[in-house]
Order: C-alpha cells, then structure tokens, then sequence
C-alpha cells in the first residue's frame, strides 16, 4: 500500500542504499532498531563493481545480512517494497547513478544524493527530470534528513548518543526545513528541549539547485495532519524562502511557521562574503538574511529577533499548540538501548575484555612502525643493518655493532652451500615439479633438522652443559659414544680436517678478533681435537661453530642475563640464524630452476636398489576343497 505524497517516509519505508557505505548503513539500522522497527530500513546495496555479493551488519544485538546488486534493475526486481534510494555515488557518477534510478520512477519514489560538487548543469537537469516523473529528490550536497521513529536518511542525526539525546527514536510534531545538516542536529537537539520534537526534518542541501526545496517540504508537513508546527531555517542567498512567504501570504500554509535566516552578521563585513553553502551569497538586498527574517516577520511568520532566541519563540508557540489542544503530549518513553559499537565502546572506557594475544616485538598501529619500539625511520637514520634489525625483532634489544655484525656474518655465510645439500635438493626437485616459490622455499626449509642445518640448538646446549658441568673434553666424547649418542655440530659429509670448512675459519677468526670472551669456542674446539683424531671428517660442523660462538654471545655480551641467554638457547633460536640465512640460497635455488626451465625431475630408478625379496608371499585364505 502506498503512501500519502505528502508522507514519503514512515516505519516502513525501505530503501536501497547506492554505493558500498558500511558505516551508514550500520548507522541506519542502529536508528531502525532504537525506533522498534519491525524491519531494517535499508532492503540491499547498490554497487556496479565488486560482483553480486552479500554484507552483514548488525540488527539489535543480532547479525543479518544485506545483499549487495550491482545493477539498479536487478535490486528493483527483487525488493518490490523498497521506494527510497539513498544514492552515495560520487559526484563523478551521480548523474548517471539518479538517471538509472530514475528508470524505475514508478517504483522509486524518493532519491536523496549526498555527493557534494555535482555540476549545477547536472543538478538541473535532474531536477528537471525528476519534477517531470513526480520523484522527490533531496540533495545534492546534504545528509538528507531523518523521520523520527521511522526512517534516517544515511547518517542524518548524527551519533547513535546524538539521535538518543534529541529524542529522535520517536515522533514529535515539528515538521523543519533546512539546508545544512549541522543545522540540522542543532534544531533537533533545541525541539527536543522546547517541544515534543521533531516530526521531520528536512536538510535540502547547500547548492545552488536542490533537487527540492524549502516549499516543496513545507508544503507536504502542511497537509500531514501529524505535523503540528512548521520550522523554516534559511540563510544567506537565493530567493527560495520568499516563495515559503507567498504560501503563507496566500493561506497555503496555515499552520503556525517558526523562521529564521542565517547569515544576518553578512552586514558586518565591507565585501560580500560567500558562507559554506555554494548559494549562500547574496546577489542583492532582498537575498540578505535580515531582509528575509524581515519580509518573514512581516508575512506572519514567528520570527525571533536573534538566533538565540529561537529555542524561546520554538517553545513558546509549540506550548501556544498545547494550550488551544491541538498537541496533545504523549508520555514519555523509555529511552531505548541500543547496543553499542564494541569498538566505540571500548574508546569510551566502557568495556574490558581480556586478550587473546599478546605481542611484544612490534606495533603498526600508531602513526609509524616500531621494531621493539624503536621507528622504522631511526632503524634507517641509525643503520642498524639487518643484524639490528635481527636483534630488535628477536632479542627486543639493540645488541652491539660486533654482535649485529656477527649476526649478519651468519646470515651471509649460511646463505647457501650448493645444490647439492639436502635442502637445496628438495626446493630444486619441488621446483622442477612446478611449485610456485613459497612451497619450493618451504619444501627445502622442512628439510632443515638435526642431520641437516638444524644442529644449532641442540649443539649449544651439549656444548655449554658439558663444559657447566666440568666435562673434559674427551669425557664428553666418551659420554656421548657410551649413550650411543651423536654430538650435535661435529661432522660433516665433506668436509674434514685436510678440506676444512672456510666458512667456519672466517667465524673462529671474527670472533676471536671481536668478541669479549670465546670461551665455549675453545672448548668445542678441544672436542675437536679428541673426535678428529678418531675421524677426520668429525670436524667442529659450521652449524657447531655458529652455535658455541652464539652462546658466548648470548653469556658475554653483557646483553642478556644469564637466564636470557640459558632461554634463547632453550626456546630454539639459534637453528632461526640457519633457516634465515638459508632461505636466501633456496630462494635463489628455484629462482635458478625456473629461469633454466627446468622439466619435472624423476630420479632413474637404476638409482635406487630396489629389493623386495623380504616381502612375505601373499597367502589364499580359505578352506582347501
Ligand atoms: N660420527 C653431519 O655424517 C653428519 C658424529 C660421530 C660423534 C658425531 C653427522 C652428524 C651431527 C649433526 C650435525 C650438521 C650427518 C652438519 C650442515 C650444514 C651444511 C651441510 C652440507 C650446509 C655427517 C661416520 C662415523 C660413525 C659415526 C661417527 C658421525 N658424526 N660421532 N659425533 N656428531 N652430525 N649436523 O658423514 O664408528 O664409523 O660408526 O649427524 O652437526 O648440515 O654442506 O652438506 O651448509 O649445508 O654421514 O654444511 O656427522 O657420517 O653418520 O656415517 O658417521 O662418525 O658414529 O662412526 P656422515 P656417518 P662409526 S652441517
């Protein structure tokens, strides 16, 4: 059932919303439900790009879900009780957006365009348009306006505090027009003091062509029989409320009318002054704001001598209502409780909720990053290297230049070892089976363990623990062949004594040069000696040597606490400097394979000694006849 012209709005208006305005549409909703809407005011979205999707927003305490179209047709097709849009569209596509609207004049009753700076030729054309179809539009350049209890035009009214505080869930009697939408706010928190409050209110927006006007709202609260009592808030330029004063004049408008013009300190300046609003300029005497309050005053209208007297005269003539019966109050109800926004709750201080997590390395929320607190723009200003990076984001400490150093030492010389180690192995064949580069870098990373570039940890805590505990090194060795166990960082598949590991002599050499003390180096390097003389290729492994030289890092620096570093050690860092560094060499290991073109790699089976000569003959079951 369709409603009065003069009542485009009520407790069951729907409407699309044009464009993707989570926030507006949430806010719409939110004033839906304060009001005791039965419905959501907003039926779907409108929004060409994106594809057909859906969006959840809240209802009350509870989710629901809006459709989103990406044409105006299908929406129209499929909500045949939505006759409001609320077209968000820029002023770039506007024009177009309200002519597609406007194809579907017989369902779409009303448009409201919020874009601000749509072309004057624009704004007329589709006024003109739209005067012809008979639809309503208001805007361009506003928020729209809002039907206390029943319908909010996209964020009209402001905050949910706001719209609660003005009393703007349910119906007053004061019907108002206006053109800006902080006026707006204004008049509903002065009627919501004054009087039993807004019934409607209107802003058309600030340009030079509104889509609709102060006359055409007037005139419609004019024949609501629920509209009481008529505000009229003009301002500067135009000659729109003269035309309100002709109604008035010829008894068009009969019900008591409140007014006021904006702008009457024009006077005060020696040049014209052009206010916010794109027609707030007077081209000449009779658009001034003190010749407008004047013809007002004069045609009949209640017209304050000041702005601050408008909350006087708004109550006097509503009480003059009340006392001639035509407004009967209503009691009071209860304010309703709308839930609030989790996130705008907890920037009030209202709620608590313990973590999930916690992070204590970085933050990117604030203006710039923090690496453990230092700026991203002081890690540069200071040059840190990647090691101080390392020691800032693992350690949450800036360590010194010769431990950063050291750090980015390991990372070079563990970067890669050829293709042929394990590793390197893995992402090659991962590669040649055309994985992309995360899973080839992945697949060689799980390769890494306790044969293969993962000894570190473990050979920092056999070393330290055996020295701790005032093994000799060759007690220490007997110990670990008697528990049958390998020390971790001795050995080495090619390496050895006569083909020793250049890259460990370039540790042992920095370290003994830079770091203050390197004593569990010397004694790994003991234990070197009593392994080595019983193989040459049990040599002190580059995993052995980065590990030792680390613990002494960690112990000597003067960086850590004792039990810092026994927990570095204990919570597995140090295979991390094996995996970081590493990741470099795989990385380039599929780079390599990919610009090679390298085909899928099957291994020849005459590779593989296959032998299933241990595999027990399968048996018949079953009753011999
Ligand atoms: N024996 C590394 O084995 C390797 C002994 C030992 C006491 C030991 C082996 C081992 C500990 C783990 C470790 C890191 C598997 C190595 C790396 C990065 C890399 C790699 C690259 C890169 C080598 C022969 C004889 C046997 C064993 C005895 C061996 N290791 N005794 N403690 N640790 N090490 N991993 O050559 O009496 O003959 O039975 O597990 O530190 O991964 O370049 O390739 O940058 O990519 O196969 O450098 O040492 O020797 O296992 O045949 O042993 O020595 O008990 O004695 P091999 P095996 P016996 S660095």
């Amino acid at each position: 059932e369709s409603r009065p012209a003069y009542r485009p709005f009520d407790e069951t208006t729907r409407s699309f919303v044009y464009g993707l305005q989570p926030r507006a549409i949430q806010g719409m909703l939110d004033f839906d439900y304060s009001c005791g809407r039965k419905t959501p005011s907003v039926a779907a979205m409108i929004y060409p790009f994106g594809g057909h999707h859906i969006q959840k927003f809240y209802w009350g305490t509870k989710e629901t879900l809006l459709p989103v179209y990406t044409t105006v047709d299908e929406a129209v097709s499929k909500h045949a009780d939505v006759d409001v849009v609320v077209n968000f569209a820029s002023s770039r596509s506007v024009y177009s957006s309200t002519l597609d609207i406007f194809k579907f004049a017989s369902q779409i009753r009303s448009v409201a365009i919020i874009a601000e700076g749509v072309p004057e030729r624009h704004a007329r054309e589709l006024l003109w348009r739209a005067k012809e179809l008979g639809v309503l539009v208001i805007g361009p350049a506003t928020v729209g306006g809002i039907k206390p209890g029943c319908f909010r035009i996209g964020n009209s009214g402001g905050m949910m505090d706001n719209i609660t505080a003005s009393k703007l869930y349910r119906a007053g009697c004061v019907g108002y027009v206006s053109k800006s939408g902080g006026m707006s706010n204004e008049l509903n928190n002065i009627l919501s003091l004054v009087t039993n409050g807004t019934y409607e209110g209107i802003a058309i927006g600030g340009d030079r062509y509104p889509g609709s006007t102060f006359i055409d709202h007037l005139l419609r609260y004019e024949a609501d029989p629920q509209c009481k009592m008529l505000v009229l808030l003009g301002e500067v330029g135009g000659v729109e409320e003269y035309r309100v004063i002709e109604a008035v004049k010829t008894g068009k408008i009969r019900k008591p009318i409140v007014a006021w013009a904006i702008g009457t300190c024009a006077k005060m300046f020696d040049t014209e002054v052009q206010f916010g609003h794109a027609g707030s300029m007077a081209d000449s005497e009779m658009e001034t704001a003190d010749a407008k309050n004047k013809a007002m005053r004069a045609a009949g209208f209640v017209v304050p001598d000041t702005f601050e007297e408008l909350p006087q005269v708004l109550k006097e003539t509503y009480e003059g209502l009340v006392k001639k019966g035509v407004v009967v109050p209503k009691a009071e109800m209860e304010p309703p409780v709308i839930p609030m926004d989790y996130k705008w709750a907890q920037e009030l201080g209202l709620i608590r909720k313990p973590a999930a997590f916690i992070s204590t390395i970085s933050d990117e929320r604030g203006q710039e990053l923090l690496y453990a607190g230092m700026r991203i723009s002081d890690v540069f200003k200071e040059d840190i290297g990647l090691g101080g990076v390392v020691s800032l984001l693992w350690f949450k400490r800036r360590l010194q230049p010769w431990a950063t150093k050291f750090i980015e030492m390991v990372l070079m010389l563990t970067a890669d070892h050829g293709p042929a180690v394990s590793g390197a192995m893995n992402t090659i064949v991962a590669s040649r089976a055309g994985k992309d580069l995360i899973s080839s870098l992945a697949s060689g990373l799980l390769t890494i363990g306790s044969r293969f570039g993962g000894a570190l940890d473990e050979a920092a805590s056999m070393f330290s623990e055996a020295r701790d505990t005032g093994l000799t090194p060759r007690e220490f060795v007997d110990n670990a062949r008697k528990a049958n166990k390998l020390i971790s960082g001795i050995g080495h598949k090619i390496k050895s004594v006569n083909n020793p590991d250049l890259r460990v002599e370039l540790v042992k050499e920095y370290v003994r040069k830079n770091f203050p003390s390197h004593s569990l180096l010397d004694y790994a390097l003991a234990v070197e000696k009593v392994t080595t003389a019983k193989k040459d290729t049990l040599i002190l492994n580059v995993d052995g040597c980065i590990a030792v030289c680390f613990v002494d890092l960690l112990r000597d620096s003067g960086a850590f606490t004792r039990e810092e570093a026994d927990e570095y050690i204990k919570i597995g860092t140090l295979n991390g400097l094996f995996v970081l560094g590493r990741s470099i060499g795989f990385i380039g290991h599929h780079l390599d394979q990919k610009r090679l073109r390298a085909p899928l790699y099957r291994h020849p089976a005459d590779d593989i000694f296959i032998n299933m000569a241990d595999v027990s003959q399968p048996r018949v079951l079953g009753r011999m006849q």
